[in-house]
C-alpha cells in the first residue's frame, strides 16, 4: 500500500521537489486514505481540477433538451458557467419577460400561437472551411421544427426561425463547412400544409423533408426568403450531416421508417416500434445541396408551399441531386469523416458500423449504375458497393465522433453503455470503457469538424441511476468526461445536470470564443442597435402621453433614478431601463412587486418592460443582481392611485427631529470623515498614477469605472455646500452621505486596481515563497499583520533587517514565540501592542517557506 500511494504522489509532485514533498505525501496519502481514493482517482482528480481563477481549455456546449435551453460548460472541469434561454423563458437573464427578448421569442409564435416550449437536440457551431470559427451556434427544436441563432459575442439568442412546413424536426442544426446554409430535417412525416389528411393518405400526402435555412453571416441572421426545402419520401429522416472536403456540396441523412408503417395500435395493429423495424434496413439519402440551391432559385423547379419553396422529389432525381442507399436498420447516427470521404452510420439495432465511401458512392452515381428504384422514383445505390466496410462494435451503436490521429473513430453503444474506439480506416477495434449508464451521443474535442482535437470525450448519459445522492424518482442526467488523450482511455469525472435532457453537445477550444463584457451606451441587446429608450445620466424623466407613461431610467452603483414612480389606475406604463455602467460584471435586475416581470440589464444595456398598472397600490421595486454593499438600498415605489377616488389622509406622525446644535455636530463629522476618505483615494490614485496603471488593460478598466464614480462628487457637494448656505443642514448631511457613497465605490474599484496592479509589477515569486504566502494567510499570521501597515501587530516590511541573525531569530521566534518574549527589544513590541504573539504550532518546513515570502516582501517593499 505504501509504495502504491508513493507512486502516485510521485506523479503529482514531481521529483525536483523531493524534499518538499515529503511532506506533502504524506498529507496526500492521508487524504487518499481518509477519502477511499485508489491512485486510479487522485490521477483523475489532478486531470480535472482547475485552481479557482483558472480558466478552462474548452467550451461545451449541450442541448437542455425539454427545458428548451443551451448549456455552457468548461472541459475539462466540468464547472457549468452558463444555461442560455433559447425557445422556454429564462427568469434570471429576463428572457422572455422584458420586451426585447419577448420579441425574439415570440418570433417563434407557431400560427398565431406563443410556444414557450421547446426541445433542443443537436447544437452546431458555425464553420468555416470546416473548422469551427466561434461566431455563431445553432440549435434544433424537435417538438415544433424551429431552429434559433446564438450569437457567441453576447452569448444570447438572437433569432428564432419556425419551419413553414415541418411538424417536428430531429436532423437539425447541422451546418455546411462555410454555414452557407443549416440543415434541418424533418422527423415525423405530416403533410406540408395545415389541413387535415387521415392516416390512409400517408403514402400520398405525408412527406418528409430537409431545409436549407441560408444563413446571412454579415447580419448574424438567416435569411427565410432564400432558405428552401428538399421534398422527401415519409420515411421518418433522422439525423444529417453535410459533407466537406470531397464530399463538399453534398449532405446525408438517415431515416428509421422505410416500410412506410403507420401504427395503429389502438386499432388492434402493430404499434409503431414493431412497424417501424420491419425491413433489415432503411435508407441514407443522399443530395446535392449547391444543385438543389442552384435549382431552388428558378420558379419552375419549386412548389411555393406556406409561402415557402419545396423543390419536389421529382425535380432532385430528373436533376441528379438525390439518391437512396440501403443502411443497417434503425440507425440514428451519420457522421462524416474529418476529410469528407468516409460515412459513419450506425443501426441501433445492428451490432455493426458502417463506414460507405464517397468516393465509390460518386462513382456509381457518375455510372448511373442503380440497384433499384423507390416507389417514389429515387435511384437507390446498392449498399455492398458503396461500403467501404463494416465492423461489429457491440450492442446498440449510435452516435460517433472523431478523434485526433488519422482514422480513429469514437461510437456510442447504448445497450451495453460503452464508448469504443476503433479505426474506421482499416476497420479495427482499438479500446472500449464502461460508462454510466446508457449513452447517447459523445462528443470528443471538435471531433464534428474537419480538425478534431482529441484529448478529452464526453458522453451524454441517459441514465445516471445510483451514481449521485437521490433526489427522488426523477433522476438527474449524467455527462462524463473520458481522457481519450492516451493510449487506453480513462474514466475521469461524473457531471450531474439536473436539467434535462443534454441530448448532444459541440465543443471548441476556448482560445476560439471571444465574447463581449459590456454594451455600448444604451444598446438594444436583441437587435444591437441603439435602443430607442436609451437614457443617459441627467436625462431621466417621467413622460405622459394620455394615459401612457413613459419612464426614461436609469441604473447605477447603488440607486435607481428615478425612485418614486406615481401613475394613474389603468394607466399603460412603458418603463426604459439604461445601466449606466461601464465596468465588467456590474449587471443590475430590476423587477416591481406583483407584476410578474423582471429584466437583467447588463453594463451598458437598456431593456424595456411593458404594463398596465390595473392595480391600485404600493409596489416596491428593487435591483435583483447584489451589485455593490448598498445594493438593497437600490430601491424605489411604484405608487398607484385610483384618479376616480378621494384620498383623505393627513399626516400625524411626528418623528422628533434633531436640534440645531445635535444637526451642526452631525454634519462636522460626515464632513470630517468624508475628508478622510478623500485622502485615501488620493493615495491610491497617486499609487496608481505612478506606476503606469494605463499600460495594463484590465487595471486601467478598473481605474476608468473609479474615476468615473469620482468624477459625480462634484456636483453632490456642490448641492451639499449650497443646502449648507441656505442653513438646511438636514439636505447637507444628506448629500455629504451622497458624496460619502461615490468615495466608497471610487475606493472599491481603485482598491481592486491597486492589487491587481501590484500583482502585475511585484517579481515572480518563487514556489517556496507562494507556499510562504499561503502559510502566513492559513496560518492565521495575517490576523495581526497587515503587509505595508502597522495594525494589531507591527509591520513586516524589513523584518528580516531588524534583528541580528534575522532568518534563524525569526524561526526560532515563530517556532516558540515565548522563548523570545524576554529580549528588550520585544518587551517594548509587547507593551506597545498590548498583545504576545501566540504560538501557531508552524512546521519548520512552512516557516523556512514563510521566510523566503518575507524576502519577496522585502523585494516589492516599494509597492505596499
Ligand atoms: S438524439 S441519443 Cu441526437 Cu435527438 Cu441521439
Ligand atoms: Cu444594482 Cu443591486
Amino acid at each position: 500500500m505504501r509504495s502504491y500511494l508513493s507512486k502516485a504522489c510521485y506523479a503529482i509532485f514531481g521529483l525536483s521537489m523531493l524534499t518538499q514533498s515529503l511532506a506533502a505525501q504524506s498529507k496526500f496519502q492521508d487524504i487518499m486514505q481518509e477519502r477511499g481514493l485508489s491512485e486510479q482517482d487522485a490521477i483523475a482528480a489532478l486531470k480535472v481540477y482547475q485552481p479557482s481563477g483558472k480558466h478552462d481549455e474548452y467550451y461545451m456546449f449541450v442541448s437542455g433538451g425539454q427545458s428548451g435551453q443551451m448549456l455552457v460548460y468548461g472541459v475539462p472541469s466540468m464547472r457549468i458557467l452558463k444555461y442560455i434561454g433559447v425557445f422556454t423563458p429564462e427568469p434570471w437573464q429576463g428572457y422572455g419577460f422584458d420586451e426585447d427578448s419577448k420579441a425574439i421569442l415570440r418570433e417563434g409564435n407557431i400560427r398565431g400561437r406563443e410556444i414557450n416550449w421547446g426541445d433542443t437536440h443537436h447544437p452546431a457551431l458555425s464553420e468555416t472551411k470546416g473548422v469551427y470559427d466561434g461566431e455563431y451556434l445553432f440549435i434544433n427544436d424537435k417538438a415544433n421544427a424551429r431552429i434559433a441563432v446564438i450569437d457567441l459575442k453576447y452569448f444570447e439568442t438572437s433569432q428564432i426561425v419556425v419551419n413553414p412546413i415541418f411538424k417536428s424536426d430531429h436532423g437539425g442544426a447541422f451546418v455546411t463547412p462555410n454555414t452557407e446554409y443549416i440543415l434541418e430535417t424533418c422527423q415525423y412525416a405530416a403533410p406540408f400544409t395545415n389541413d387535415y389528411y387521415p392516416m390512409e393518405a400517408y403514402e400520398d400526402v405525408y412527406r418528409g423533408g430537409v431545409t436549407f435555412w441560408k444563413f446571412d453571416r454579415d447580419k448574424g441572421k438567416i435569411s427565410q426568403d432564400e432558405s428552401f426545402t428538399l421534398e422527401l419520401p415519409p420515411y421518418m429522416q433522422d439525423l444529417s450531416d453535410a459533407g466537406k472536403g470531397v464530399s463538399y456540396g453534398w449532405g446525408f441523412s438517415n431515416s428509421f421508417n422505410s416500410e412506410l408503417y403507420t401504427g395503429g395500435i389502438e386499432k388492434g395493429l402493430p404499434p409503431f416500434e414493431a412497424g417501424c423495424s420491419r425491413s433489415d434496413t432503411d435508407f441514407l439519402h443522399v443530395y446535392n445541396w449547391e444543385k438543389l440551391a442552384k435549382l431552388a432559385k428558378d420558379s419552375k423547379n419549386v412548389k411555393v408551399i406556406n409561402g415557402h419553396r419545396v423543390v419536389p422529389i421529382e425535380v432532385a432525381v430528373k436533376n441528379d441531386a438525390l439518391f437512396l442507399i440501403p443502411e443497417n436498420k434503425s440507425p440514428h447516427g451519420v457522421d462524416v469523416s474529418p476529410d469528407g470521404q468516409y460515412i459513419v452510420v450506425s443501426g441501433k439495432l445492428d451490432t455493426h458500423s458502417s463506414v460507405y465511401d464517397f468516393k465509390k458512392i460518386l462513382e456509381l452515381i457518375k455510372n448511373k449504375e442503380y440497384a433499384g428504384v423507390d416507389p417514389y422514383g429515387i435511384p437507390i445505390l446498392d449498399m455492398k458497393k458503396s461500403l467501404h466496410g463494416q465492423l461489429e462494435l457491440g450492442l446498440g451503436p449510435l452516435h460517433s465522433s472523431f478523434g485526433k490521429e488519422d482514422g480513429t473513430v469514437y461510437t456510442s453503444l447504448y445497450v451495453d453503455s460503452q464508448i469504443v474506439k476503433w479505426d474506421y480506416k482499416k476497420l479495427k477495434l482499438l479500446d472500449r470503457v464502461n460508462i454510466h449508464y446508457n449513452v447517447g451521443h459523445l462528443e470528443a474535442m471538435e471531433g464534428k469538424s474537419a480538425d478534431p482535437q482529441g484529448k478529452y470525450l464526453v458522453a451524454l448519459n441517459k441514465l445516471s441511476i445510483d451514481r449521485f445522492l437521490p433526489v427522488g424518482p426523477l433522476h438527474p442526467q449524467n455527462n462524463q468526461l473520458i481522457d481519450i488523450g492516451e493510449k487506453k482511455m480513462q474514466l475521469l469525472y461524473d457531471l450531474p445536470i439536473g436539467l434535462g435532457e443534454p441530448h448532444q453537445a459541440a465543443s471548441i477550444r476556448a482560445s476560439k470564443i471571444h465574447p463581449a463584457v459590456r454594451y455600448n451606451m444604451g444598446t438594444n441587446s436583441k437587435t444591437l442597435k441603439p435602443h430607442i429608450g436609451k437614457t443617459l445620466a441627467g436625462e431621466e424623466r417621467i413622460e405622459r402621453k394620455g394615459n401612457h407613461v413613459y419612464v426614461y431610467a436609469t441604473m447605477v452603483r447603488s440607486h435607481i433614478n428615478p425612485e418614486h414612480i406615481t401613475v394613474n389606475k389603468g394607466d399603460k406604463v412603458t418603463l426604459y431601463l439604461t445601466n449606466l455602467e461601464r465596468a465588467q460584471d456590474e449587471t443590475h435586475g430590476f423587477t416591481i412587486d406583483q407584476h410578474g416581470m423582471h429584466t437583467s440589464v447588463e453594463p451598458g444595456e437598456t431593456t424595456q418592460l411593458d404594463f398596465t398598472a390595473d392595480l391600485e397600490g404600493v409596489f416596491p421595486y428593487y435591483c435583483t443582481e447584489f451589485c455593490s454593499a448598498l445594493h438593497i438600498e437600490m430601491m424605489g415605489y411604484l405608487l398607484v392611485k385610483d384618479p376616480n377616488k378621494k384620498y383623505d389622509w393627513i399626516q400625524k406622525a411626528k418623528i422628533k427631529t434633531l436640534s440645531p446644535q445635535e444637526l451642526e455636530l452631525e454634519h462636522k463629522k460626515v464632513t470630517a470623515n468624508n475628508e478622510a476618505t478623500d485622502n485615501v483615494i488620493e493615495t491610491l490614485f497617486a499609487f496608481l498614477q505612478e506606476n503606469h496603471y494605463e499600460k495594463y488593460p484590465t487595471v486601467k478598466n478598473l481605474v476608468d469605472d473609479a474615476k468615473d464614480q469620482y468624477s459625480k462628487i462634484v456636483t453632490e457637494r456642490k448641492k451639499a455646500s449650497d443646502a449648507y448656505k441656505q442653513n438646511n443642514l438636514e439636505n447637507a448631511i444628506l448629500f455629504e452621505n451622497m458624496v460619502w457613497q461615490y468615495m466608497i465605490k471610487t475606493a472599491d474599484s481603485a482598491i481592486r486596481a491597486k492589487d491587481l496592479l501590484v500583482n502585475e509589477l511585484a517579481t515572480p515569486k518563487t514556489a517556496a515563497a507562494k507556499r510562504g504566502e499561503e502559510a502566513f494567510n492559513e496560518g492565521g499570521c495575517s490576523g495581526c499583520h497587515v503587509i505595508g501597515n502597522v495594525s494589531s501587530g507591527p509591520d513586516l516590511i524589513g523584518v528580516l533587517k531588524r534583528h541580528k541573525n534575522a532568518q534563524q531569530w525569526i524561526a526560532e521566534y515563530i517556532k516558540d514565540p515565548q522563548s523570545k518574549f524576554d529580549e528588550p527589544y520585544m518587551k517594548r513590541l509587547i507593551k506597545f501592542f498590548n498583545l504576545k504573539m501566540p504560538n501557531q504550532n508552524m512546521k519548520d518546513s512552512e516557516i523556512k517557506d514563510i521566510i523566503e515570502y518575507f524576502k519577496w516582501i522585502d523585494e516589492n517593499a516599494d509597492l505596499f
